[in-house]
């Protein structure tokens, strides 16, 4: 081991700091690094497979630190090693969607790649616990969940922040107001098959359905499910990551500082919303034990069934990997 990294894992060893290692320094892993080290939620380990991709990066947002006013150290590494006794795990380490790719198509490979990182933190941080982004999400999770065999509160997804911040952004540029001003719910998986919420969609307190009509309701509904989809096609040869950084972060700081967030995640329901065992996006409170409660909401006939039916997606595509990967 360098002095360089002895010297700053002995630092974190003894600090009160959290430690947090985002895995995979592409697109939305190196965003999210940024805005953790932004907001100031302790140091950073920046881990890939390419050699000098995170120490090269890494390097560049310790040196924004200063100007940026975070006492944040980032710290690029391809050695799991130096992501020991870490606090959390962003994991967007995978293969992102190519124009024409479902997030589907990239199943098999990306639970390969998961499947060999979470054995990896369950040797160096067995005490941890995990956000995945990787696509297909909510597949991703319980790849996760299987591989850790770490109790369900501490694996969870991001999807739905990025999904009802992509509702709420559409909503305010439609409304001409600002998105602060909206509340989104967005259910479901992440994919095809989520299940945005316009009755439970506020405005300063009113609801969508009584502000627009039912066409243009529809109109911002199709545009957030094709979200991510809308952004691969222009962008030719990645995907979204601004947003999905911003996201995950924003699941990172309601669970190093506590704040007991709603937000909707993807989590690991056992009964819930008449759901076993399965990973779809649900509102939950995220506070420093990771998923402390999923909420359930009131939901008419026609959201539970969007919810069972894109619960049934997961599930069997979850079930195409037994026996091939797990
Ligand atoms: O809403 C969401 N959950 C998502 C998910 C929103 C946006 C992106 N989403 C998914 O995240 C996307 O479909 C991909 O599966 C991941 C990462 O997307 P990103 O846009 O960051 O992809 P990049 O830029 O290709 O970066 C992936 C990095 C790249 O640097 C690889 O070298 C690295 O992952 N990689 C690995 N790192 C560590 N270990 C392993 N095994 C590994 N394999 C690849």
């Amino acid at each position: 081991m360098q002095v360089a990294v002895k010297v700053f894992y002995l630092y974190n060893y003894f600090s009160m700091k959290k430690k947090i290692t985002v895995v995979g320094a592409g697109h939305v892993g190196a965003t999210c690094a940024h805005d953790i080290a932004l907001k100031n939620l302790g140091d950073v380990v920046l881990l890939d497979v390419v050699g000098g991709l995170p120490q090269g990066l890494g390097l560049d947002m310790l040196q924004a630190a200063p100007i940026e006013g975070s006492d944040s150290q980032v710290f690029g590494t391809n050695d799991y090693a130096d992501t020991k006794d870490s606090d959390l795990y962003v994991m967007t380490a995978g293969l992102a969607r190519k124009p024409g790719m479902s997030r589907e198509d990239l199943l098999i490979k990306n639970a390969q790649i998961v499947k060999s990182i979470v054995e990896q933190i369950k040797k160096h941080s067995p005490t941890s616990m995990i956000i995945v982004v990787t696509n297909p999400l909510d597949i991703m999770c319980q790849v996760a969940l299987k591989v850790s065999g770490f109790e369900s509160r501490r694996v969870m997804g991001m999807a739905g922040i990025l999904d009802a911040a992509r509702f709420r952004a559409f909503i305010a540029l439609e409304l001409k107001v600002s998105a602060q001003e909206v509340e989104a719910m967005v259910l479901g998986g992440h994919g095809d098959a989520m299940v945005p919420l316009p009755r439970l969609t506020l405005v300063k307190g009113k609801t969508l359905t009584d502000l627009l009509p039912e066409d243009k309701i529809n109109a911002l509904v199709e545009r957030t499910r094709a979200g991510g989809a809308e952004i691969v096609n222009l962008l030719k040869t990645g995907s979204a990551y601004y947003a999905p950084a911003a996201a995950a972060a924003q699941m990172a700081e309601a669970i190093l500082l506590d704040q007991k967030k709603l937000l909707p995640c993807s989590a690991y329901l056992n009964g819930q919303y008449g759901l076993k065992e399965v990973y779809i996006g649900v509102p939950v409170k995220l506070g420093s034990s990771g998923v402390e409660e999923i909420v359930e909401l009131k939901l008419t006939a026609d959201e539970l069934s969007a919810l069972k039916t894109s619960a049934a997606v997961v599930s069997e595509n979850f079930n195409k990997l037994k026996g091939e990967i797990l």
